[in-house]
């Protein structure tokens, strides 16, 4: 079939099963645009901001499992879209990103709007094409698609000049194709895999910390198989939640700077470490040469590259989390029970989980914990997606919002990008519509993507914004709290803040504020109800800190603060005085 070269990119599209472009337009896209317009069978979401299309196809990937795309114009488009990608990146998630590009006659000379995203976005995609011949571009988002998805997942960038989109081909969708090089390895290596084995039935004392590459690989039910079978309790990573259910007698929750007491304990105390689809992140080990002393460590990773990058692995197993879990319970099941007694090591963490739980202090403010907590308690049952912002309201979500099913909690990872959670709730909504998607965000977060209110309204979105707003840059007044001697630099956002339902109003968007730690429960059950978008300010207690806390630099097992009416409590408790005296009226902050 003779069409153009836009034609054929939404055609390929079509034949990748796409349903859904998050995207921007502009001058050299105008010809993709222009196909987009007759097309029947993808919906195009208009965002507001080019990295928010990044990160909406990003949350629309992870919800729903399939590759995310995204679509905008050259120049500024693109660089404004590096956010997005850097996220994807650094979180392994699968997308496809087609950004606009001047015609290829004058590439190379500063023509107007031009940038060189391939050389931008080298380090952050995990491979990405600059076309120069038409013909080649169904092979290239054929290779694209495969290669975001397979292996371990990334985003995968093309860039389109302008000609390009207007030259014409004979379409033809390449059923066979090869990616030269490119070859990932799903099934682990049987010897490995046996030795694993051995040594999992032996251990006494052993752990599995589970990162997102379960998610990634759909590996949820292996993962659970396995540790009930050999009884070892399961701490998730940040990525990881949902991998393992937190309310499961065996689960640990989240591990490292802000994971619980009992985790970092078990990690800390094991002597075997089953890591699978993890990177050893330096927010998970804290003090990297104290970490897991007598644990001997197997890493089931599908990047090879992750394997000791960090942390030494005595048993590296090269696979796909799934495949290799499947056989791992395989050979698990062909030794000889009894298997090591672990009645002791149930027992200490037992202790530790009685003696150490999640807490908060209660009293008459609002507290962010309750808040997550509240919201944990009214979707138990139903099928739903947290997204967050990031900082304090990351965390509170992270450790407060029970996750007992995979693609439940979206949060950026890696790079740690504020403003992520209002348009990854969008990508999520768009990609799971009746599930109950609640953004958990920052005062500081949103207003960084805040014209995305603009999107939300547009598609009328039934998305529930929880701004945990405590005026502050939460996360960072904390640091200075604890390590700069309270000199408070920079992270006071009480003056300047808009009024929040106000703003909300401005879109359309129903907004309402909650003073009073009694209407919590009513306001966000009538929130859940009505499947409409809805804007909720939680004037929360400001100077909250979030505990545990694994300070920096420090082994995991030094946390500060998370012990039930101990010392740091009782410090945080004599700081809550001072700031009741604190002369701002609650609820009439951004005003
Ligand atoms: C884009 C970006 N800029 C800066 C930071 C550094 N940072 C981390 S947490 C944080 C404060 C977040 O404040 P807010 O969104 O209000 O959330 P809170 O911590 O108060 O819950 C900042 C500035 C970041 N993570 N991302």
């Amino acid at each position: 079939m003779r069409m153009t070269g836009a034609e054929a990119l939404i055609k390929s599209l079509e034949k990748e099963g796409v349903d859904v472009i998050f995207g921007y337009p502009g001058g050299v896209v105008l010809p993709i645009y222009d196909a987009l317009y007759d097309c029947k069978t993808i919906r195009h979401v208009l965002v507001r901001h080019e990295q928010c299309a990044g990160h909406a196809a990003d949350a629309y990937a992870r919800a729903t499992g399939k590759v995310g795309v995204c679509l905008v114009t050259s120049g500024p488009g693109a660089t404004n879209l590096v956010t997005g990608l850097a996220n994807a990146w650094m979180d392994s998630v699968p997308m496809v990103a087609i950004t606009g590009q001047v015609a290829t006659a004058v590439l190379g000379t500063d023509a107007f709007q031009e940038a060189d995203i391939t050389g931008i976005t080298l380090p952050i995609t995990k491979h990405n094409y600059l076309i120069k011949d038409v013909n080649q571009l169904p092979t290239v988002i054929r290779q694209a698609f495969e290669l975001a998805r397979s292996g371990r997942p990334g985003p995968v960038l093309i860039d389109m000049p302008s000609d390009m989109s207007k030259a014409e081909i004979d379409f033809k969708y390449p059923e066979d194709f090869t990616i030269p090089g490119y070859k990932p390895v799903y099934k682990g290596h049987a010897k490995q895999i046996k030795e694993a084995a051995k040594l999992l039935t032996r251990a006494e004392k052993p752990i599995i910390y589970a990162g997102g590459g379960i998610i990634k690989s759909e590996a949820w039910k292996e993962l659970k198989d396995l540790a009930e079978i050999i009884e070892a309790p399961v701490t998730t990573t940040l990525m990881g939640k949902g991998a393992f259910p937190d309310e499961h007698p065996l689960s640990l929750r989240m591990l490292g700077m802000h994971g619980t007491r009992y985790a970092n304990y078990a990690i800390m105390d094991s002597d075997l470490i089953l890591a699978v689809g993890v990177r050893f992140d330096d927010r998970v080990t804290g003090k990297i040469s104290a970490f897991a002393p007598h644990a001997t460590i197997i890493h089931i990773d599908v990047d090879p590259a992750e394997i000791s990058k960090n942390v030494v692995a005595h048993v590296p197993i090269v696979g796909d989390a799934k495949t290799v879990l499947k056989d791992l319970t395989a050979a698990v099941n062909k030794i000889e029970k009894p298997y090591a007694d672990k009645t002791r090591w149930h027992a200490m963490i037992n202790e530790w989980k009685k003696k150490y739980p999640l807490h908060y202090h209660q009293d008459g403010q609002i507290r962010p914990e309750y808040v997550v907590e509240t919201i944990s308690k009214l979707t138990k049952d139903k099928d739903t997606v947290i997204t967050t912002g990031v900082g304090q309201n990351q965390m509170w979500a992270a450790q407060f919002y029970s996750c007992n099913t995979p693609r439940g909690f979206i949060s950026s990872g890696g790079l740690g990008t504020m403003g992520f959670g209002l348009p990854a709730a969008v990508g999520a909504q768009i990609g799971r519509p009746d599930a109950v998607v609640v953004d958990i965000d920052g005062d500081g977060s949103i207003q960084m993507v805040s014209q995305e209110l603009a999107t939300v309204a547009a598609n009328k979105l039934p998305i529930i914004i929880a701004i945990l707003n405590n005026g502050y840059l939460g996360m960072v007044r904390q640091w200075q709290e604890l390590f700069y001697n309270h000199r408070y630099s920079q992270v006071d956002l009480n003056v300047g803040t808009p009024d929040f339902i106000k703003l909300a109003d401005a879109y359309g968007l129903k907004g309402v504020r909650v003073t009073q730690v009694e209407d919590v429960e009513g306001v966000l059950k009538k929130a859940i109800e009505a499947r409409e978008p809805v804007l909720i300010d939680f004037m929360v207690a400001r100077e909250e800190n979030v505990f545990p806390m694994v300070a920096p630099g420090t082994s995991i097992d030094e946390m500060l603060g998370g012990i039930p009416g101990a010392a740091i409590s009782q410090m945080i408790d004599e700081q809550e005085e001072e700031e009741k005296d604190e002369t701002y009226p609650v609820g009439t902050r951004g005003k």
